[in-house]
């Protein structure tokens, strides 16, 4: 069951000059940056709030770390802007495969690795009304199920 909006995907030409403008903008702090070079991103992870489920919801704003990976692609077409949407859940496995059984493309036949140890993967836009939408199990709710 997806619970709650984990993260909204920004992508950006320059993380450090958008992590800037969210700080001196709205005062969200960076929890957490990677690089994630399976995804070809180097990312920063602004934490919004808590959930009542012991997850929390995030910005996650990502530079490519290639102009051929998903977002560098993405960039170049579009430029800056809102990349994805992402929804939590305790068994990304589970629910990605009923929403396979729904006819809508699962991206990866299994989940991959996302941010901070989670368990991610994606729904192709086109079968979601244009909206890249990614699910997401949190390292800590792997450790629970
Ligand atoms: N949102 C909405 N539509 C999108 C999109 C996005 N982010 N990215 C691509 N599309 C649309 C394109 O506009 C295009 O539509 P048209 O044919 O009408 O022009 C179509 O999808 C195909 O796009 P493309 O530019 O040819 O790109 P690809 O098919 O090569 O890749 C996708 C698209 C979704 C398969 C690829 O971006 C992907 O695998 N994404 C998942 C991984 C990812 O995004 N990783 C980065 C984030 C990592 C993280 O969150 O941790
Ligand atoms: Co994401």
């Amino acid at each position: 069951m997806l619970t709650r909006i984990d993260h909204i995907g920004i992508a950006c030409f320059d993380l450090d000059a958008t992590v800037e403008f969210y700080r001196a903008t709205y005062g969200f702090e960076v929890a957490h940056t990677e690089i994630n070079e399976e995804q070809g991103v180097r990312e920063a992870m602004l934490r919004i709030n808590g959930t009542s489920d012991g997850g929390a919801s995030y910005l996650q704003l990502l530079e490519p770390t290639r102009e051929d990976s998903a977002v560098g692609k993405w960039l170049a077409k579009n430029g800056e802007g809102v990349h994805h949407i992402a929804f939590g859940t305790a068994d990304v496995d589970t629910d990605s495969e009923a929403i396979r059984d729904k006819g809508v493309r699962v991206l990866y036949d299994a989940p991959r690795t996302g941010s901070m140890g989670s368990r991610i993967t994606f729904l192709h836009p086109k079968d979601c009304h244009g909206v890249l939408t990614e699910i997401v199990t949190s390292a800590a709710a792997s450790e629970d199920h």
